[in-house]
Parts: structure tokens; sequence; C-alpha cells
């Protein structure tokens, strides 16, 4: 079959499909793209091609800037539990290196993406081309050398009859639960126009059948046994639950046995907020009810998490002196880690393994009991968060106190930098898996809007609360745009507190003086940018991109407002202020983030002592066999 390279792309990656549990499907919805002359007249042409013949079925979306097209993509998989997503298109240059960043927060999510950025002539013919690097060293290298570190696979297509195999392997590796990430094919713009004789069989509908790898037999019994020895477990969920779609199964492994479960950011809504185990968010932003039971723990069974530093409390929430790791992942690189018990395997596969395993086994009735009183306690915490009545302005934790008892238990809030990740991970009553999406693997200012956007096209039955302060938004709102032209609803809370509220208490925290964190005017006499607060209106700036706007000053108005934009057909932004500086509640644990070990401020010199004696109780967790095993 003779095509171009961009036109053998589109029909191969439009007859591809994924399997799971009996269920096929597209696994790609589409294509995003921004045209230049990196892919106008080779993808693009051949994505119009497409849809003006009525051939391969891959409809095209303009996004307004090519990270937000991956943030949207990324979005869009994760709620499709990695099933399927999108392929991204992008000119050279600086088109093409707008995505990196995409690609990073892709793969250190470990949600499938592909990513099809222009690249220089592979003929050389015309070098430099415009937006060519040149690097001295090497006329094989252009600015798409950046994907390799942030891609799970990466490749550049100088020739045709590369592509066969290319695409085959970045199929594998979208498909690989345990490899999955972004996968970038650098596609130089003369070979995307060139012509080929293709083998009739590389467009053949494709299943790629995503597995459930089932636990080892031996590590099964090892991880059993560490769980039957325990007295005080405890179940750290993770994103890993969601993907694999074994809500269920945690719920019933957690009935069962009466393991309290503990959720990380990914993993947050694991199980409904007010289960007799749910014990909420983990580590630094954590509950004091989780914390607490994870200083005590002596096995914590991880379940498809990763555990960053926000999950650890930066290796200090973990305190038992003999605490050891029960690790159920699909990814040996993560199951390993705290040197664990490893247990490999799809996280339902597992959880159904050790739920029969463990049959009959119980923690006693004075752990169960303790669990529920903590829980309970914390949950008057977040009534009294949720209904402070701060004035003048209101507090943050009203905000989505409001939003929380205004969604319904399927939509989801959307949210991915600043105070709110912390605020909401300890605070969100979360009552379905899909409904809390936060980022914060890349914890990327700029995903808010661009994600929100792939969630609703991949849900369009789900309301999509986009949680946005002034930082984040001021980054990335252009897809408000793309939210409007497509007809797409999304309600934006805009929360507007003139600055970083979360690093300004951070930096206060740390000794830093809020230096550098709030949007002010700077002041003549102190030569600092803590002057007036800035003439800026993002709601009229919301309303010139398009969206319909909502002000609201106090809570009541706020609730007023949520309610009309969640009963609204158009993308709606409800702008309200906070003050940055209302209380919210502790979560009792830890973040390194390393102070000045020298200064001639004040400040500094006492944060840092703050930080050697936190740092002290951080540790490594290098557990090792107690005896032989003979
Ligand atoms: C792209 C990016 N740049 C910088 C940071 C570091 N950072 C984390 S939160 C934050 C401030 C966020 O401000 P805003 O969105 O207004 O949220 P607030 O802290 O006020 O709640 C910054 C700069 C980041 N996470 N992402
Ligand atoms: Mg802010």
């Amino acid at each position: 079959m003779r095509l171009t390279v961009g036109q053998a792309i589109v029909r191969f990656l439009a007859a591809q499909w994924s399997e799971r549990d009996g269920v096929e499907q597209r696994f790609f919805a589409g294509c995003f793209g921004i045209f230049g002359h990196g892919n106008v007249a080779g993808v693009g042409q051949a994505l119009l091609e497409a849809q003006r013949t009525g051939g391969p079925e891959l409809p095209y979306y303009m996004a307004r800037n090519e990270q937000a097209m991956v943030h949207a993509s990324v979005g869009f998989a994760r709620m499709k539990d990695r099933l399927q997503t999108f392929a991204c298109t992008s000119s050279i240059g600086p088109g093409a290196t707008n995505m990196v960043t995409g690609a990073a927060l892709a793969t250190i999510n470990r949600i499938p993406v592909l990513l099809l950025p222009g690249d220089i002539f592979a003929t050389r013919a015309a070098d430099p081309v415009l937006q060519q690097l040149e690097d001295p060293r090497s006329s094989d290298v252009s600015v798409n050398d950046a994907f390799k570190p942030v891609s799970r696979y990466w490749d550049r297509i100088n020739r045709p009859e590369q592509l066969p195999s290319a695409l085959l392997a970045a199929m594998r590796v979208l498909t690989d639960p345990a490899e999955t990430g972004a996968v970038t094919l650098a596609l130089p713009q003369d070979v995307q126009a060139e012509a080929y004789d293709w083998p009739e069989e590389l467009f053949a509908r494709r299943v790629w059948h995503v597995p459930r790898p089932v636990p080892e037999p031996a590590e099964l019994e090892r991880a059993v046994e560490a769980l039957r020895g325990a007295e005080r477990p405890l179940i750290v969920a993770g994103g890993g639950v969601t993907y694999s779609d074994a809500a269920d199964d945690l719920l019933a492994f957690a009935d069962a046995t009466g393991i309290p479960v503990a959720e990380t950011q990914a993993g947050k809504g694991s199980v409904p907020w007010d289960h007799p185990c749910a014990v909420g968010g983990v580590g630094a932003t954590g509950t004091p009810a989780a914390n607490a039971l994870a200083r005590e723990a002596d096995v914590v069974l991880g379940v498809g998490t990763r555990y960053s530093d926000f999950t650890t409390a930066s290796r200090t929430v973990f305190a038992h002196p003999d605490v050891r790791f029960v690790n159920l992942n699909v990814a040996r690189f993560d199951a390993v880690k705290h040197s664990a018990v490893p247990l490999v395997a799809d996280a339902r596969a597992g959880l159904r393994a050790l739920t029969e395993a463990l049959a009959g086994h119980r923690v006693d009735a004075a752990y169960a009991e303790r669990v529920r009183r903590l829980a309970e306690d914390w949950a008057r915490v977040v009534d009294r968060a949720y209904h402070c009545g701060h004035r003048p302005l209101p507090a943050q934790t009203e905000i989505l106190g409001a939003l929380n008892e205004i969604a319904g238990p399927r939509d989801v809030v959307v949210n991915a930098a600043g105070s709110m990740p912390g605020d909401l991970q300890m605070l969100w009553r979360a009552r379905d898996p899909r409904q809390y999406h936060i980022e914060y693997g890349y914890s990327c200012m700029g995903y808010e809007i661009a994600g929100g956007l792939g969630i609703k096209m991949a849900d369009p039955g789900r309301e999509v609360f986009v949680l946005v302060g002034d930082g984040s938004y001021l980054m990335m709102a252009q897809e408000i745009v793309t939210a409007v032209s497509e007809g797409i609803k999304l309600t934006i809370v805009l929360v507007q507190n003139h600055g970083f509220a979360s690093i300004g208490a951070l930096s206060e925290s740390l000794g830093s003086q809020r230096f550098g964190t709030s949007y002010r005017y700077r002041d003549p006499e102190t030569g600092l940018l803590d002057g007036e607060l800035l003439p800026v209106d993002l709601a009229a700036n919301a309303a010139s991109l398009g969206a319909d706007v909502l002000r609201a000053t106090t809570v009541e108005e706020f609730r007023t407002a949520l309610e009309r934009a969640k009963e609204a057909k158009v993308t709606t932004v409800v702008h309200v202020e906070t003050d940055p500086l209302a209380p919210a509640p502790d979560s009792d644990a830890w973040w390194d983030v390393p102070v000045a070990e020298v200064s001639a401020l004040e400040s500094t010199r006492k944060a840092r002592a703050d930080y050697e004696a936190a740092k002290a109780a951080q540790r490594h967790h290098l557990g090792g066999n107690a005896a032989p095993t003979e």
C-alpha cells in the first residue's frame, strides 16, 4: 500500500485496540495537534485526508499550547485506566520542546501518551531549517533528543523502513502496565511526506491485550506470611489500585481483614472516605489519623504505589523500628522499594490472591477500635475546617468544603499544584475512585485546565470541577479556548490569593520570609515585591477567553455560584478570593526541603535548627532477612 509516512502512521494508529477483561476499545481516541512547518504537510495532511475521505478514524483536536495537549491526553488516559489515550502531533523546535514537560508528567505518573514531534530534515538538504538546533559536535542531534530521559521509548524515523518496528515498539510500551509512560517518535519533516510501499498487514486491526499478571506462588507465600505476622498492618493504596480497576477488590480485602487503608495522592478515593477502614491520605499532607497509624505500623502493604517523598513524609512516617514492607505492584521496580517483600502482580489479581490466602485472618479488635476512633476524631476536624467561618475573606478549606458538599459522588475534582493538593489530600471526602484527580507525580502548574479538558472528554457524563490557583491559571489558562471551541463543559474554580500561598507558607516555615511568593508591585523602599496588590482581574481574563464567569466574595455566594455553574451547559469559571493566611489543619508529618546551613539571617538559622532536628528522624528502610531459612 503506497502511502506517505504520515499517512501510514495515521492508518496504523487508527487500527490499534486495547483489551482488558474482555472489553476492547480503540487505543487512540484521536490526535491532538498544533501545526507548523514541521508537521502541517506531513502528519497534518494525513489527518486531513483521513477526515475528508472517510479514511482511518483518528479525529483531530486543536490545542492552544503543546504542553497542554499532552496534559489533556494524560487526564484522558488516567480516566480511562490507561486503556485509551491520544497521540499528539507538533511542529519542530519550540512546538516540540513545549511537549517535554508533558512527557515528563506522563512518564512520572505512569500514564501512556504518544508524542509525534516534527524533526529536522533527515536528508539535511536545507540545513539549518527554521528552529534547528545546530550542534557543532554532531549533526545527528536535534532538540527532540531532550525527550529521551522523559520517554519510556524514544525513536527517530529517519527512513520509512524504520517505521513498522518503531510503531510496534511504541505500542508494546504504551500498553504495558509496568512500562507505560510517554513514548516519543520524532518525525523528520521530509520523511513525514515521503511515500513508501507498505505491507498491508501493517494496517490490520491489532488488539493489544493488557495483562493482569498473577502473583508467583512463592512470592505470594512470603507476602502472606508477613501479613499474617503483623500486629499493626497498614495498607497504602496508590494510583495502581485505580488503574487496575481494583477499588472493589481493595474494599473486599479491607472488609475481610480489617486492615486500615491510607491513600496516596494518586490512590485517594480507592475506598470511600467513610468506610470503617478508611483513614485518608498518608504522609506529608496526609491526615494525622493515617500518620499515627503509619508511625506504629509493623507491616505496610503498599498497593500500586511508588512511595514518593510526600507519601513517606520524606522517609520519616514509617517509624516502627522493625517496620517491613510488602509491595504489591505490577512493576518490580516499585515492588522492591524499601527492601520490601515484593509481590509483583496486577493490583486486582494480587488483592484477590491475598484475600483468598488470608481468609479468616483479621486484625485484633483493639486495633480496629483504635482505627475507628482516629478516623472519627479526624472527621470532626474536617467538619470544622469545612465550616470555619473565616473573615473577611473565606478560608480555602471552606471553598473545598462547599465544593465537596455540592459535587455529586461521580463528579471529578481536578488539581495539580499549589496549596490545594495538600489541603485536598487531607480534607477531601472522596466517594468514588475516579472522583479525586490530583496530578501529584509532577505537580505541574498548568495541568489543571488542560487535564480537566481531557478528563471531560473521557467521561462526558461526569461534571468536572477544575480547581486552579491564580499562579497556575497564569501559567496555562488557554485551553479554556479549546473547551469553548469544542463545546466541552468545564466548571473552573479559580482561587485568587495573589500569589503562591503554598510556597509562601513553605518559605516562611523554612526561614525564607515568603520572599518572592506574592504577586505585588515592587516596593521602591524595600526593593522587594512586597508593595500593593496588582490590578489583575483573572475573572475578566477568563471571560475574554470565552468562558461564562461568576464572581463570589463570600462562601454563601460561592455556593450559589457553584450550583449555577454545575447546571450550566457551557464552560463556567467561578472566581473566588480567599485568604492565603487562613489556618488549615496540620498533618503531623514532615517534608524534607533543605535549609541553608549557614546564614546571616536569624530566620534561616532558626529554620536550620528545626530542619536538623526533623531530619534526624529520617531513615533508610534497608530490611534484610533476619535468619537463614533452614
Ligand atoms: C510549572 C511549575 N513551576 C513551579 C512550580 C513550583 N510551585 C509549586 S506551587 C507554586 C505556586 C502555585 O501558586 P497558585 O497556583 O496560585 O496556588 P497557591 O499556592 O496560591 O494555592 C509553585 C510556584 C510547580 N509546581 N510547577
Ligand atoms: Mg495563589
